[in-house]
């Protein structure tokens, strides 16, 4: 397979965000503070998921991390919260707002109709490490990722999709002993706990994540979609009802009976539905 050609779709601070024959590749972009990220960082995030969510050539998106470090070479895929920006009440922008935007983020990820993978090249701590639990599959380094969760270190813990949702993919005890005990994974053990999709070697990971991308564009796209919130139905409560419904409510759309209720109503007559109740 052809390797990407990557074209960039804008310049940003924190992070780089690029496209390629229906992939869009957004990855953190401070590699010196192992791609933590602060309010401006999560504002560029959610800007850059949100145009790959409306645009419809796109239907997959690798979030991934920039590296290595400059100082030290090391890699990262996040390392979460960035220390220094947080407030008493969150994480402080050049505003002087308190903000706790990342799970903004997280939403986004988690209910945009489209695959999002996490390609992890090297650390993914606290938040970072919940990043890739909301991402619909993950891909990590062989001899760089390591998966670890600081939530109860710094007091900064996500108690939604990060443990709660992690406790669903990997089992209760498992999941506890990470936020509990905070210690180090490697690639390989947490594909054994079910977290992670496949160990790949570090010089491969970007290819093998774009060819996984050209492999799900080969799909049908409804389906995708519907099969994607249909797996989040069963967590998201009504919100997953609602996002799941509002597929239903767009297939809805394509039929004769849709166009002629609205026609019926600009034309100001009555709708003629044909009463085609199928059985
Ligand atoms: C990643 C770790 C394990 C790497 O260790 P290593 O390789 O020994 O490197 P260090 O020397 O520690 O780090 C290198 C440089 O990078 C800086 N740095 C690293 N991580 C951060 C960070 N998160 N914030 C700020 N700076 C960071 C270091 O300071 C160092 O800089 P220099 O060279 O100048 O000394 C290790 O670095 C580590 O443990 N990092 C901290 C990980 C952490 O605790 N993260 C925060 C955890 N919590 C969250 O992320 C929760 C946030 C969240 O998702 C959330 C949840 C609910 C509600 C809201 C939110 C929200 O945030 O919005």
């Amino acid at each position: 397979m052809n390797t990407p050609d990557w074209i960039t779709v804008k310049e940003f601070e924190d992070i780089t965000y690029k496209k390629c024959n229906g992939v869009a590749r957004i990855a953190f972009n401070r590699p010196n503070v192992r791609n933590a990220f602060r309010p401006t960082t999560t504002s560029e995030l959610y800007e850059a998921f949100y145009d790959a969510y409306e645009d419809s050539s796109i239907g997959v998106v690798l979030l991934t991390g920039e590296g290595p470090s400059t100082k030290d070479g090391v890699y990262s895929f996040c390392s979460g919260g960035d220390q220094k920006a947080r407030g008493h009440m969150g994480y402080v922008g050049n505003d002087g707002r308190h903000r706790l935007n990342i799970l903004e983020v997280q939403r986004l990820i988690r209910f945009m109709p489209k695959v999002v993978i996490a390609v992890v090249p090297g650390w993914a701590v606290g938040g970072g490490h919940s990043l890739h639990v909301v991402c619909d599959l993950t891909l990590a380094s062989k001899e760089h990722a390591i998966f670890k969760q600081t939530d109860a270190d710094v007091t900064s813990f996500d108690g939604g999709y990060g443990s709660a949702y992690l406790a669903k993919m990997v089992g209760q005890k498992k999941a506890r002993e990470i936020f509990f005990l905070g210690r180090n994974y490697s690639a390989q053990e947490a594909f054994e706990m079910g977290m992670v999709n496949a160990v790949i070697p570090h010089n491969d990971l970007e290819q093998t994540a774009y060819e996984w991308a050209q492999e799900i564009l080969d799909k049908s796209p409804t389906s995708i979609r519907m099969l994607k919130f249909a797996m989040n139905l069963t967590d998201d409560g009504m919100v997953g009802q609602q996002v799941f419904a509002g597929e239903a409510t767009r297939l809805a759309y394509m039929t004769d009976e849709a166009k002629e209720g609205r026609n019926a109503f600009l034309e100001k007559r009555k709708p003629d539905f044909e009463k085609k109740w199928i059985s």
